[in-house]
């Protein structure tokens, strides 16, 4: 009997001596992730989704270490409420945050609480856009609302202070600084957010001259006369040709009468003062000949709305180069501090945005190149390496599958679904049976509000301020210009996605429009 007791004695010593080397070991073992977010970064403008108009290795090499999503999109494609949609796993009228007039109710269960919780570390870099301080995180750099591209401000743990430099590089210094000094014993979470490619498009002064030789092939309705489709499309204010600034757009020197009512030439005089006479001078040395011989060629019509088109492509592409040299110096990082194999990347933007399609810039509606959003996911050791799905997501799924990737259960109220069977090649059949969308801000640019449906093939659009009805059929016409709402050809297809959009507004608890005509 004795030596039963001095048997179970030393088990149980040698137990309580592992079981902290064990807990550890556990805690070690989990994986470290970063989420990469980009503004307005479109997928059109990653060259791993093959549309040829620029080259970026780094990004790319996230996909061929891991996966390529080609149909992930959002819930309502503007900037803070998408924010908040990754943040929640929940619809907008839920957390709150409808259009970018809202402030977030930070008091609300988020990811980086969550994980937080779990014994994560948090970080969160760069751009936030949710007007209130950032909750759950150890540590946060932030640049006040949408940022500057020169010289920016940061606000550090509620400090502001100004930065000298490129807004996409000091965001790095910032994110690999706090990798450096971060406590080493825990498995982290670094959300990295770049204000890069956001209007007004400022580029690196080392990419002043890219694609200087380069004519950008321009989309094949980029004269769209918008036949067809209803009047919030013939209503809105976002077309290249029409509604780009003069000056805080395209980089003239001059604005005309109407524009400076907008208060944009303030705006782009607030953004030039902040460079430095050196600053200013290589600026002007770049942009001062091909403006000078825009003014001498006084284009008009249809050779006026391809030069903007061509200038606004330029230095949006320039601004996405500095994007991906940034995440090949994280990357990078990862590799020689040996953290690569034990770090999932996450690499998407907070919507898509049109290059010109429709004759568009910026974003907002539900079709495809606004509602569509790159994703890229490197899972080393679970997901295959060169991988693609067509798997329909969306970012309302971005807070489940982080919380399922760390082995965190997902609380019932989040309202998306994980990924991770997506990620681990197991997914039989859809994630979603119909994605639902709705925008609300009816402000800048004047997108009609409206809610829709989309499902493998079909897309419904409900725009409830003007009561009228869009229905796309995209394996027909996927470039959207053929409304085809009463044509009797798809009566059939017509009612069955009326009662997939009833449906998912109610399984969402959307009360808004209160009726679906
Ligand atoms: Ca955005």
């Amino acid at each position: 009997m004795n030596s039963m007791n001095k048997i179970a004695r030393s088990i149980v010593g040698i137990l309580l001596i592992w079981i902290p080397f064990f807990l550890q070991a556990q805690q070690k073992s989990r994986p470290n992730i970063i989420y990469m977010m980009s503004d307005d970064h479109g997928y059109q403008a990653i060259s791993a989704y093959g549309y040829g108009l620029n080259h970026t290795p780094n990004i790319d090499a996230i996909a061929s270490e891991g996966m390529l999503f080609t149909r992930a999109f959002v819930t309502n494609s503007i900037c803070g409420p998408s924010r908040a949609v990754m943040l929640t796993g929940k619809h907008s009228h839920i957390n709150g945050f409808m259009d970018n007039h809202n402030t977030f109710n930070g008091d609300q269960q988020t990811l980086p609480k969550l994980l937080h919780d779990a014994g994560y570390q948090t970080a969160l870099v760069g751009k936030w856009h949710l007007v209130s301080n950032p909750q759950g995180f150890d540590y946060w750099n932030i640049v006040p609302g949408q940022g500057e591209y020169y010289n920016p401000d940061f606000i550090e743990n509620g400090v502001k202070k100004r930065v000298s430099g490129y807004v996409t590089n000091i965001t790095t210094d910032f994110a690999i600084n706090w990798l450096d000094h971060r406590d080493k014993g825990k498995p982290f979470f670094l959300v990295y957010q770049q204000k890069a490619p956001h209007r007004n498009w400022m580029p690196e002064e080392k990419y002043y001259h890219l694609f200087d030789s380069t004519e950008f092939p321009v989309p094949a309705n980029y004269f769209d006369d918008y036949d067809t489709r209803t009047r919030a499309a013939r209503e809105q204010e976002m077309e290249v040709a029409t509604h780009m600034h003069y000056a805080y757009d395209l980089k003239l020197a001059f604005d005309l009468p109407t524009e400076k009512q907008t208060g944009l030439a303030a705006n782009w005089q607030n953004i030039y003062n902040r460079l430095t006479p050196e600053e200013k001078k290589k600026w002007e040395a770049a942009y001062g000949p091909s403006n000078e011989k825009f003014y001498k060629d006084s284009l008009t019509g249809k050779a006026l709305a391809i030069w903007k088109y061509q200038r606004y492509m330029k230095d949006y592409l320039r601004c996405v180069q500095s994007v991906d040299d940034n995440v090949g110096r994280l990357m990078d990082y990862l590799k020689v501090n040996g953290l690569d194999k034990n770090t999932i990347i996450i690499y998407t933007s907070d919507q898509g945005f049109f290059l010109g399609e429709h004759g568009w810039f910026d974003k907002r509606w539900m079709y495809e190149e606004s509602f569509r959003t790159p994703l890229l996911i490197k899972w080393p050791g679970v997901t295959d390496k060169k991988s693609t799905t067509s798997t329909m997501v969306q970012n309302l799924d971005f807070a489940e599958t982080i919380l399922d990737m760390a082995g965190l259960p997902i609380p019932a109220d989040m309202q998306g679904k994980s990924m991770v069977p997506v990620l681990k090649g197991t997914q039989k059949g859809n994630l979603h049976d119909g994605l639902y969308y709705h925008f609300y801000e009816n402000l800048e640019h004047k997108v009609a509000k409206h809610i829709g449906v989309r499902t493998d093939r079909y897309k419904l659009i409900w725009f409830y301020e003007n009561k009228e009805w869009e229905l796309y059929d995209l394996i027909k016409d996927k470039n959207e210009m053929h409304n085809v709402y009463n044509d009797p050809a798809y009566q059939k297809v017509q009612a069955d996605m009326k009662l997939k959009l009833k449906s998912l507004k109610e399984q969402y608890k959307d009360p808004e429009p209160v009726t679906v005509e």
